[in-house]
């Protein structure tokens, strides 16, 4: 008998932080798994996924994956947005898992093949002030990373995006009922960044990769300052200098400075890179598997980004589940204009709920030979985490104005 799908379960758990997660079980005893988490807004794409998927999914073949995206991204009618994309992200991810799982394989090979031998990954570096960022940089490079990211805390600001409340696992979202706020100050940042950078080019040298995240926070003209004085300290990337809704501001950031630019963390179609692609406005994509509606969609972004010599460099924060970092990695290794995989190490509970076979090793992480994408999760450990309400912080300039976060 054909093999089909007989049953598709949503997990949510919260080792640390919360996870939604899809298990897809067929016919002939392959399951496979998918990432569906959206930091704050989890039980709606679980919700997303129970009532309005998983019934669409039973009985049909696991293999016909195109279909089954064309039918989830079409057939609702309603297309794109977060919540849509995350839902079909997550199909889409465990149905290439029971493929290569059934086929033997690790993903990557299904993809293509490996185009290098490992994935360069960023991680991430944070103090609550200059020294102790510098200092963290330092420590990074002695785990033998080959880039580092630098998000430091502000004078004259109490909480900083990026920056960890005195744990080793940075983690944004906040658990309560009602986010968090913060104040920000554009002015201080500014005066503040590029002496930031300074001084670890000045500590450590040039023979590493460095990256900043702006977080969405500045103004065009602000971001195409930003990026001119720090042109001395040549980043590998200045991420999301302003939102990404006005497309053209990235034109005009261009016009005046050329430190590279990445964007795409929050992008949920090719439509939303489409533009920027074509007119050359970014350096490098971030468009991830879990919110790019998986590896199907994710590999016709990269297809197009490579007309333009414009390279993958996938988000690959917390909230991104290590399903969704052991699927990157696998298309990682097999893309062929890579840039860089951001790693943050997720907590020890969380790598225990989700056994994985991808490993670290000088700065590079190996996605395993396991067939499939080489993640799992133990369904026993998760139901001993329940869901916990937790949000992103929201932002307000000092004057009370409603920001960017
Ligand atoms: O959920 C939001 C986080 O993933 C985001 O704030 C992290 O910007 C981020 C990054 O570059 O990792
Ligand atoms: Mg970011």
């Amino acid at each position: 008998m054909a093999n089909t799908i007989t049953d598709a379960k949503v997990i949510v758990t919260c080792p640390g932080r919360n996870f939604v997660t899809l298990k897809i079980l067929t016919s002939d005893g392959v399951h496979g798994i998918g990432d569906a988490t959206l930091n704050g807004r989890e039980l709606a794409v679980a919700s997303y996924l129970k009532d309005h998927v998983v019934p669409c999914l039973i009985g049909r073949d696991p293999h016909d994956i195109e279909d089954i995206w064309n039918y989830l991204a079409k057939g609702a009618y309603w297309r794109r947005g977060p919540v849509t994309m995350a839902a079909i992200g997550a199909v889409d991810t465990a149905l290439w898992d029971i493929k290569a799982k059934v086929a033997g394989l690790p993903l990557y090979q299904l993809l293509g093949g490996k185009s290098r031998s490992g994935v360069m990954v960023y991680g991430h570096a944070n103090g609550n002030d200059l020294e102790e960022t510098v200092d963290a940089v330092g420590q990074y490079l002695e785990l033998g990373y080959k880039a580092v990211r630098a998000q430091s805390g502000i004078p004259g600001l109490d909480s900083v995006y990026g920056v960890a409340r005195g744990k080793l696992f940075y983690e944004p979202a906040v658990k309560g009922a009602v986010p968090e706020e913060q104040l920000w100050s554009t002015e201080k940042y500014l005066d503040f960044a590029p002496k930031l950078f300074e001084a670890v080019r000045e500590r450590y040298g040039f023979g590493f990769h460095l990256l900043h995240d702006c977080h969405h926070r500045l103004t065009p003209i602000e971001a195409a300052r930003l990026g001119k004085s720090l042109e001395p300290y040549r980043l590998f990337w200045l991420e999301d200098p302003t939102p990404a809704e006005n497309q053209e501001a990235l034109k005009l950031i261009r016009e005046h400075t050329v430190t590279p630019i990445a964007i795409g963390e929050i992008f949920n179609s090719i439509h939303d890179c489409r533009d920027i692609l074509q007119n050359q406005h970014c350096d490098y994509i971030r468009a991830a598997v879990v919110h790019a509606g998986g590896i199907t969609q994710l590999r016709k972004i990269a297809a197009l980004a490579e007309l333009y010599q414009i390279r993958t460099g996938c988000h690959g924060a917390t909230d991104l589940s290590p399903v969704c970092m052991g699927a990157a990695l696998h298309f990682d290794l097999w893309v062929p204009n890579f840039g860089i995989q951001e790693y943050m190490r997720h907590s020890p509970e969380t790598d225990e709920v989700f056994p994985h076979a991808y490993t670290f090793d000088d700065g590079y992480l190996h996605p395993g030979e396991a067939p499939g994408h080489g993640v799992d999760i133990d369904e026993a450990l998760a139901a001993k985490f329940p869901y916990e309400p937790a949000y992103l912080p929201v932002a307000r300039l000092e004057d009370g104005t409603l920001w960017n976060w």
